[in-house]
């Protein structure tokens, strides 16, 4: 297992509801180091850019409405394992399937409002990373 990154974003729902300071504890306690950290928030036509793998899908525009109804908090994240590891963390899409104990079954209220981003390939989390960070802003 190689040492590797992800990127992550607590999500609008997560930051709106108080929950970035436990999300933030969980993620650090499971072992991740945190090498770039942002508040930040994504306007429209960025969310759009963002997810544009899912822009012919039912729900992209209530996507993209979430995803730029209010601030969010952006990271990359450190740890052998990451990519898998990470998403094993925050639990199913779906925050009724997610298991016990994840980020998304403690924080995540339904599908669409979920708290939390996990990148899915060691190359999205790249492209994500270097979405939201310059160079100097990560460590
Ligand atoms: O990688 P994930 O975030 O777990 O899931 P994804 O990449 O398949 O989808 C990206 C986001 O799009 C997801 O976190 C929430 C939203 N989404 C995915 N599937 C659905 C959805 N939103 C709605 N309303 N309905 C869906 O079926």
């Amino acid at each position: 297992m190689a040492t590797n990154r992800t990127f992550t974003m607590i999500k609008p729902d997560a930051v709106a509801n108080g929950h970035i300071g436990a999300i933030l504890d969980q993620i650090t306690k499971a072992g991740f180091k945190i090498v770039a950290l942002k508040y930040t928030a994504l306007p429209a036509e960025k969310a759009g850019e963002f997810y544009a793998v899912h822009k012919e899908r039912g729900f992209f525009n209530d996507l993209v409405a979430f995803m730029s109804s209010g601030p969010i908090v952006a990271a990359i994240l450190e740890k052998d394992n990451a990519i898998e590891d990470f998403r094993k963390l925050i639990g199913a899409t779906d925050p009724s399937k997610a298991e016990e104990g994840t980020i998304r079954n403690r924080f995540a209220k339904s599908i669409d409002a979920n708290a939390i981003h996990g990148s899915d390939s060691d190359e999205n989390a790249e492209i994500e990373g270097n979405f939201f960070f310059s160079a100097f802003e990560r460590f």
